[in-house]
């Protein structure tokens, strides 16, 4: 039967575990354990060995931000399980390594990141990590298209969707708490004092309602390829030189957008909330860094999609034989642009219902939850839900990266 960990039962109930064994050694005696998780769902410990150490994640049957009144089931780590084993052939280097996975348990004992920081925890810092655009596009281009029809065999896809389709509560928090309960007095919700007005003319706004609705739609629908599913910047590892992504256990068969835009919000929250963070020294430079992380992140996807396109386009969608018969490289092209043009338009979507709710609903950012001067975070809070409803209802009509860099700019001077 299933039983969590605790700091003092771990040493004696993994000890057995070979695997962990032959990392950390053999004496469990000898194995000091702390409880690090900070996330809202999971038990998460570092266990430090004569020889090495491991990190051992288990699941909890609640949801640990709220407590046990919240059930959600164990399975999420069998899902975890699988799409880090998936993301590790599709972009190899970019995940922990596993050691050792306990499904009834519903524990994974994997590679412990060290001296990696979460990514969040960096940029509140004001660190510039030199990498992460880049990787990240790759990862995401990796991932994406290879987890697709553009890529798969159709059976071995269909297959994936079968096994990923029963992930059901995981994508519930996301259906209600990214796409729905931002937009009304949902019971769970808070927002920072100050917001009043403007959360009331959001909620009161029905062209966001509904593109609001439309975006769940897609959400809900477009099993396009196997997504990460909560793509934060609380869910990546860096130091200057390495970026590694964890915790994929939302991940699920979805819309190609929805990583990419989960992740482009996070960079624009991380830019609304430098100004909170400005009593140690100026942030200029770091807000331009932002800009232009989110730039290289785009073009590095789109760029990497577009060689993948040409190269290993093996699927049954825009099957290259229907071209090349006809050696009608105009026609891949033209389709090409527009599985990208509408990965763009999506994207912006996406970015804009995560940016709203995580100012709006229950699970916030630290990005701007560490701003402690709440007239000061109720403002770098407004322009960024100002922008995100911008991004949602217009998504359509907005062309380029350099246009949303002067709203940024524009709604962050005030
Ligand atoms: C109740 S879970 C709240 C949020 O935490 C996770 O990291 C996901 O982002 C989820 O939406
Ligand atoms: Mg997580």
């Amino acid at each position: 039967a299933f039983e969590a960990l605790t700091v003092e039962t771990l040493p004696g109930r993994l000890g057995p575990v070979a695997a962990i064994a032959e990392r950390i050694g053999a004496d469990s005696n000898l194995w000091k354990v702390r409880e690090v998780g900070d996330g809202n769902l999971n038990l998460v410990f570092i266990v430090e060995g004569e020889k090495g150490t491991v990190i051992v994640k288990q699941a909890l049957p609640y949801v640990r931000l709220v407590g046990d009144s919240w059930p959600l089931p164990l399975k999420r780590s069998f899902f975890e399980y699988h799409a880090l084993s998936r993301q590790a052939e599709r972009a190899p280097g970019t995940v922990p390594a596993i050691h050792h996975f306990d499904e009834a348990q519903a524990l994974i004992v994997m590679e412990f990141l060290s001296p990696h920081i979460i990514l969040r925890r960096a940029l509140i810092e004001g660190r510039r990590l030199p990498k992460i655009a880049r990787d990240l596009g790759l990862f995401m281009a990796h991932t994406l298209f290879r987890g697709s029809d553009l890529s798969m065999k159709a059976s071995e896809r269909k297959a994936d969707l079968a096994l990923f389709a029963d992930n059901v509560e995981l994508c519930d928090i996301t259906e209600s708490l990214v796409f729905t309960d931002p937009y009304f007095e949902a019971p769970m919700n808070r927002h920072t004092p100050g917001l009043e007005a403007l959360v009331k003319e959001l909620r009161a706004d029905r062209d966001l309602k509904v593109e609001a609705q439309r975006m769940k739609h897609q959400f809900a629908t477009r099993a396009e390829t196997l997504v990460h599913g909560d793509l934060h910047s609380g869910s990546v590892m860096v130091t200057d030189t390495e970026t590694r992504v964890i915790d994929p256990e939302f991940a699920f068969y979805g819309p190609m957008a929805f990583d990419v835009g989960m992740l482009l919000a996070n960079y624009w929250m991380s830019f609304f909330s430098q100004r909170g963070h400005e009593s140690a020294g100026s942030r200029e430079e770091m807000r331009a860094y932002l800009l232009g992380v989110i730039d290289e992140t785009w073009n590095t996807f789109r760029n990497e999609f577009a060689r993948l396109w040409h190269t290993e386009r093996k699927g049954m969608l825009y099957d290259a034989a229907l071209y090349e018969a006809r050696n009608d490289g105009l026609a891949s092209e033209q389709a090409l642009n527009h599985v990208i043009h509408d990965i763009w338009t999506d994207m912006l979507g996406f970015a804009g219902v995560e940016m709203h709710r995580r100012i709006l609903g229950l699970a916030h950012n630290a990005d701007f939850e560490d701003i402690a001067d709440e007239a000061q975070r109720a403002s770098c809070e407004a322009a960024a839900l100002k922008f995100g409803r911008h991004i949602i209802v217009n998504r359509n009509k907005i062309q380029s990266l350099a246009e949303l860099d002067m709203l940024a700019q524009a709604l962050d001077q005030g």
